[in-house]
């Protein structure tokens, strides 16, 4: 068996926060209890297969400068296989016990669909060995329905019912090997489902469509049996400059539209959010209100660009401020934290993917044990049950119980006059957020 990783000699081991050893965790202890769970359990760690694995670090404005030994040759299905081979040397080097991947990114393309096929059968038996030997299980899978220039009009929205007939045998395909590698879930990212200008677009043809293709995918899943978790991931622009599932709140008002809210959840990535305006603290907290909450891209972006850069997490206010609403939401079941990041351009040796990894794992272990401490302090819920107090007293209590109507609450206004008004505590509760955060 080839090593690809020679640099790293033995698995990633924990050395707690004085070791000075980059190749150790500082915090991310993999069997220490956390509120009844192991880390590991509570965490769920994937490295996804597109950056970490086929990430060149081209950009807009040069070409690669990541050359890996694993995509050495000239034979396309050799480099599969390696690539593959050396994807399960790293998981298990780095000690995380999930994957993610896209059908594209472990497979080439060929010239017909039944040969597309083939090629994945053959990648996806050879996971399958690599899953049971090593333990490691797939996340989620998906189907990239934007790189292919056949997608460049969206998949499910595509205003050619050709190519929409096209995106559904991918998606047919990229279900049935997902649910043959046991995958916990399966993602739609609707890279490419949305607009770039009205002039030349039907917006609500596109919608009615989109919500057939993923009926069609729920029927599926049904008749093959396959019983991981749907999730729907959010963007709001990049590739075309709206798309439809833009964020939480919106996929959640087209999932109720459509009926379609019982069968799908969220996979929030952190970038997304900011690049829809939001915190990634907002969007988690939104889809866990709304019981939506499914699984985490964790990754961050950079406020000063504004398109997405993928780097990965390293920011505790956020890593404690999600595990914060994951624990308080009860934690993952089906989902887990995928790290849709890739190593910056510069970053050129295989080493920079350990550091990389390393570094968010430690960041997100941190944050769990922070939002643990400030869960059991109960910090922020006594803040905010003080300051929602009045909807405990009589009237807050008549109306939520729907007792009373504008007649009464004018006439209540009118007696009791001007309101008395208390501080929000704002500074207070981020100095003491900060108490915490060290
Ligand atoms: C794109 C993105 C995707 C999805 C899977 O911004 O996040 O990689 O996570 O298709
Ligand atoms: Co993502």
């Amino acid at each position: 068996m080839a090593e690809y990783f020679p640099e790293v000699k033995k698995p990633i081991a924990y050395e707690g926060p004085n070791s000075k050893n980059p190749l150790a965790f500082k915090y991310y202890n993999p069997k220490e209890k956390v509120l009844g769970k192991t880390m590991a359990q509570h965490l769920r760690f994937a490295v996804c297969y597109w950056h970490t694995f086929r990430g060149t670090g081209a950009d807009m404005f040069g070409s690669q400068t990541l050359f890996r030994n694993f995509r050495s040759g000239s034979d396309e299905m050799k480099i599969a296989e390696q690539t593959l081979e050396a994807a399960f040397e790293f998981y298990q080097k780095l000690g995380v016990g999930f994957w993610c991947f896209h059908d594209t990114d472990i497979a080439p393309e060929a010239d017909t669909l039944s040969e597309t096929n083939k090629r994945l059968d053959h990648i996806v038996s050879l996971a399958k060995k690599y899953q049971k030997n090593t333990g490691v299980k797939l996340l989620w899978g998906t189907c990239n329905l934007f790189s292919h220039p056949r997608f460049m009009a969206g998949a499910g929205t595509n205003p050619s019912p050709e190519v929409f007939a096209f995106a559904t045998a991918k998606v047919k395909k990229a279900l049935e090997i997902t649910h043959e590698l046991d995958g916990a879930g399966y993602v739609f990212w609707g890279g490419r489902e949305g607009y770039d200008t009205l002039l030349n677009t039907d917006m609500k043809r596109e919608l009615d469509h989109l919500a057939l293709f993923l009926q069609m995918a729920v029927d599926y899943k049904k008749k093959i049996g396959f019983k991981g978790q749907f999730y729907i991931e959010p963007k709001p622009k990049e590739p075309t400059k709206h798309q439809y599932d833009f964020d939480s709140a919106s996929c959640y008002a087209f999932l109720q539209h459509y009926k379609l809210v019982e069968h799908f959840k969220l996979n929030i990535e952190a970038n997304h959010a900011t690049l829809a305006g939001h915190t990634f603290h907002h969007e988690l907290a939104f889809a866990a209100i709304n019981g939506l909450l499914g699984s985490v891209d964790a990754n961050r972006g950079d406020l000063l660009l504004g398109w997405d850069t993928d780097q990965f997490p390293t920011d505790l206010y956020d890593t404690t401020l999600a595990m914060y609403i994951i624990l308080k939401a009860g934690g993952f079941t089906t989902g887990g934290l995928n790290f849709d990041a890739h190593v910056r351009r510069q970053s050129i040796d295989p080493i920079d993917l350990f550091y990389a990894h390393i570094g968010a794992m430690d960041a997100f272990a941190r944050g769990l044990k922070i939002a643990e401490k400030l869960l059991k302090d109960k910090v922020f819920e006594k803040a905010i049950a003080q300051r929602y107090a009045g909807w405990n007293k009589d009237l807050g209590k008549k109306i939520e119980s729907k007792k009373v109507s504008f007649v009464e609450l004018a006439k209540y206004a009118e007696e009791h006059g001007e309101p008395k008004l208390q501080s929000g505590r704002q500074e207070l509760l981020e100095n003491i957020l900060n108490d915490y955060i060290k």
